[in-house]
């Protein structure tokens, strides 16, 4: 089909005649989008037949990635890409007088997530597959994805992003598969013959359809599933005997309720909200992908006393941590087993990663909520407690303070966290430094009850889609240096440390960047009307927002750095453009109250013709990955400088990296990995330790007014958020100025303020020497290897999930 681009143009003729009725002259860039997308499908569904059918005939053990999130962004380059018909399509489109581009800007991204850990869902796929592993990924299929950001006078506003509109081309809906996910209702206990069975009536019924995404490997045949599950009514449940006109608009009702289990994906993400809806989405996934994996394991074995060796399910956070309490019922009130072997099958299936050390998003459902509407769960999980507080009274005799730590329930609540990782046999941070942290102070109890459960794996990025997919050029460049090994193995990009100080390969690393910059740069200048220079660094923050991220710290920087050019417009800078992009939580208005800063010191500053176009500033509206994959190839500084022990990893900054971005960033999350593979040199680290953070926090002393009494920069500039020096329409910082005064500044951006200048001071005089600032970009990118998820997802393999590489025939 693909095989020549004479083929390939007479099926995309073909295709749009029969989809769409229509010649290519007449066809819009969605029709061809469309048909385009149709064609990819078709050629790989052979392949992912033949992956399941091989999957299934060698009974090998299969890994099932659970998650609420799945930030895919787009799909169809990466899918020509890994089919290895990119060149084709380009070519044969070419003929045509259609450009693929065009054709690949129509996609929508599937935002299917909020940050870092829905992206990571999306890069742990790629990698699966591109690695021939058997793994699959689980999630909701929500209607409306992460909310569209538009900038309104410089305030962020939210607008529901309906990525469905035009359908989705790479989903197959598979109604035939739907299964019934039940909620509230009654538990009736009976005893029959000695044993005691528990009855759930009088439950609301859902209906779980799935819809299957194909997920293609890099250049070879697997073709592995991300099933996605849909909320539907079962309205043949209904009783329609007693149907008259007021049970007409019941129905209706009840449609509407059950549809908004899987409506909207919640915009929080990193602060746990009790509310009911988002129970209900854990509940009705994970119901429903134990369901599908175990009818289907059924259809080899009688029994589930195996289970375990032939499923391994991860859990992403503790979202999905239902899915211990849903499997023990399963075994037990539908398989007949007693409770210790489910006990033992469920914790050996499930593993889990812990993402965050902040305890305002540790998930703790109140047993008021949780209880009514999951009885027979809540059962088990009381039961579950209850063994869990025995073994640990045993344990600890009388230390009842401990055990009341550890509690899955307790003070009227569900720990969400200490119920997953007492049912599963693997719990890991994601990057050296947090799991150290979660072992020595969040978890050190768990740690110590059982320190074998813990282990490290650090993050990491599919370098198909970061590098090769979005910086074609430096891709290129790099496999006409050293051949394209690389691709398949990215820990070879370590063969490029020899090309670091080579002048011509610096010229040509350069020339690309420069490139990059001229092509984001020609955006904003279509996005905003904004100039900016090109020869300028460009300084770049892009994340969610968050007080920990403080991004806030990057502005008082600029605004300090804006004083003194105001006070000496001589003063001796290399032109900067600071680029920011964040979405923040509809209700976090602190971050929102950030995202009208940068906003207002870009309106001034950008105006401001004294400084000689010396200091740009660009907030560019609704970061996604789409717009990712534009920026970070342009980027000559990362800006990675969350307060020390609040970043997990981060894993925006291994993708600035392999980019050949220079970091500039704090000792936190994996910025101390990456600091310590490109090594002091070639990297800008500045502020508290993680060891110095945390002696600070626990031995208070911290007075932020102290510095600002002190130091007079950071006393102007404190005050101009709130004296009205940057903003013309009146608005006033005080919510900003509040954190870091009366409030007494939580992560520290006063104490680091100083350092972080002076790092900046450092960057100034790095880039007046290229040939020094080429050579440490090339030093990042060779050692951006160890960051790709092949490697991550590797580990995860061979030391938690004991899966194997399988080769589809
Ligand atoms: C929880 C309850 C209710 C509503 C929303 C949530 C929720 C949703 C998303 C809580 C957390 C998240 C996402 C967290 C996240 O993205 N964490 C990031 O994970 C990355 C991948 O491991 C790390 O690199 C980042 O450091 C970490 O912040």
């Amino acid at each position: 089909m693909f095989s020549s681009k004479e083929v390939f143009k007479e099926e995309f003729i073909e295709k749009l005649e029969s989809m769409q009725g229509k010649t290519v002259e007449e066809a819009t860039n969605i029709d061809k989008y469309q048909a385009l997308g149709h064609m990819i499908r078709e050629y790989s569904n052979k392949n992912w037949m033949a992956t399941n059918t091989c999957y299934f005939e060698k009974h090998e053990k299969q890994v099932y990635y659970f998650s609420m999130e799945f930030l895919l962004g787009k799909l169809m380059e990466s899918n020509l890409m890994n089919l290895g018909v990119r060149g084709v399509c380009e070519e044969g489109l070419h003929e045509l007088g259609i450009r693929l581009d065009d054709i690949e800007a129509q996609e929508p991204d599937a935002g299917l997530g909020n940050g870092g850990l829905g992206r990571l869902a999306a890069c742990f796929l790629d990698s699966l597959a591109s690695l021939h592993l058997p793994g699959h990924g689980c999630g909701i299929r929500y209607k409306y994805g992460l909310f569209e950001q538009k900038i309104v006078d410089g305030y962020q506003v939210e607008l529901p992003e309906y990525w469905l509109k035009e359908g989705n081309i790479w989903e197959i809906r598979r109604s035939n598969l739907a299964v019934e996910v039940r909620f509230g209702g009654e538990v009736r206990m009976e005893e029959q013959n000695g044993r005691w069975y528990f009855l759930h009536e009088k439950y609301e019924s859902v209906l779980a359809v799935p819809y299957d995404v194909p997920v293609i490997g890099y250049k070879n045949k697997t073709v592995n599933t991300l099933r996605l599950w849909s909320a539907e009514s079962n309205i043949r449940d209904f009783d329609f005997q007693t149907l008259n006109k007021r049970d007409y608009h019941k129905i209706l009702e009840y449609k509407r309720s059950v549809e908004s289990i899987s409506e909207l994906l919640y915009p929080d993400d990193s602060n746990h909200e009790g509310k009911i809806l988002r129970l209900k989405q854990q509940y009705f996934f994970v119901s429903a992908g134990l369901q599908s994996i175990i009818r289907s394991y059924r259809k080899l074995e009688d029994t589930l006393v195996d289970f375990h060796r032939k499923v391994a399910i991860h859990i992403n956070d503790t979202h999905p941590a239902l899915a211990i309490p849903e499997l023990m019922r399963i075994l037990m009130d539908e398989e007949g087993m007693d409770w210790d072997e489910a006990w033992k099958i469920t914790v050996q299936t499930i593993s889990y990663t812990n993402h965050t050390t902040l305890s305002e998003a540790l998930e703790r459902w109140p047993v008021d909520i949780f209880k009514p509407l999951l009885p027979r769960i809540y059962m088990i999980v009381d039961e579950i407690n209850e063994r869990f507080c025995r073994e640990l009274w045993e344990k600890y005799p009388g230390d009842w303070e401990r055990i009341h730590k550890m509690a899955i329930l307790a003070d009227g609540q569900v720990k969400m966290a200490h119920l997953a990782i007492a049912g599963s046999h693997s719990v890991n941070g994601v990057a050296e430094v947090h799991t150290e942290i979660l072992k020595a102070r969040e978890m050190k109890e768990f740690y110590e009850l059982s320190p074998d459960k813990f282990n490290n794996k650090t993050n990491g990025i599919t370098h198909r889609r970061w590098l090769l997919n979005t910086n074609p050029r430096l891709a290129g460049l790099i496999t006409e240096t050293i051949g394209d090994r690389w691709i398949q193995h990215p820990a070879e990009l370590l063969h490029l440390r020899k090309a670091a100080n080579d002048n011509s390969f610096q010229e040509r690393t350069a020339q690309i960047k420069q490139q990059n910059k001229e092509n984001l740069a020609r955006m904003i200048k279509d996005k905003s009307g904004l100039l900016v220079d090109t020869q300028s660094i460009f300084d770049v923050q892009v994340k969610r927002l968050h007080a920990y991220k403080r991004q806030i710290l990057n502005v008082l920087h600029i605004m300090d750095l804006y004083n003194r050019l105001r006070a000496n417009p001589n003063l001796d800078t290399v032109p900067r453009t600071f680029i920011f992009g964040a979405k923040a939580a509809p209700g976090y208005h602190l971050a929102k109250s950030v995202i009208k800063l940068i906003n207002t010191v870009a309106a001034k500053v950008n105006r401001d013709k004294t400084i000689q176009g010396k200091l740009k500033i660009v907030f560019l509206e609704n970061y996604r990955v789409s717009l990712a994959e534009k920026i970070i190839p342009a980027a000559d500084i990362s800006e990675q400088i969350s307060a020390a022990s609040k970043e997990a990893s981060g894993t925006g900054n291994m993708k600035f990296m392999m980019n050949g971005a220079i970091t500039l960033g704090t000792l936190d999350g994996a910025n101390v990995e990456i600091h310590r593979e490109v090594g002091d040199n070639n990297i800008f680290i500045f502020g508290l330790t993680v060891e110095e953070a945390l002696s600070c926090y626990a031995g208070g002393g911290y007075r932020a007014k102290d510095i600002y009494n002190r130091d007079l920069r950071i006393k102007t500039v404190l005050d101009q958020l709130v004296n009205g020096f940057f903003s013309d329409d009146g608005v006033q910082f005080n919510d900003i100025y509040y954190s870091l005064l009366t409030n007494n500044d939580e992560f520290f951006v006063l104490k680091d303020f100083s350092s972080y200048a002076r790092a900046h001071q450092m960057v100034d005089d790095a880039y007046r020497n290229k040939k020094r600032w080429y050579e440490m970009s090339i030093i990042n990118i060779a050692h951006s290897g160890k960051f790709s998820s092949d490697r991550t997802v590797s580990e995860y393999a061979e030391h938690i999930w004991n899966i194997h590489p399988v080769t589809i025939s």
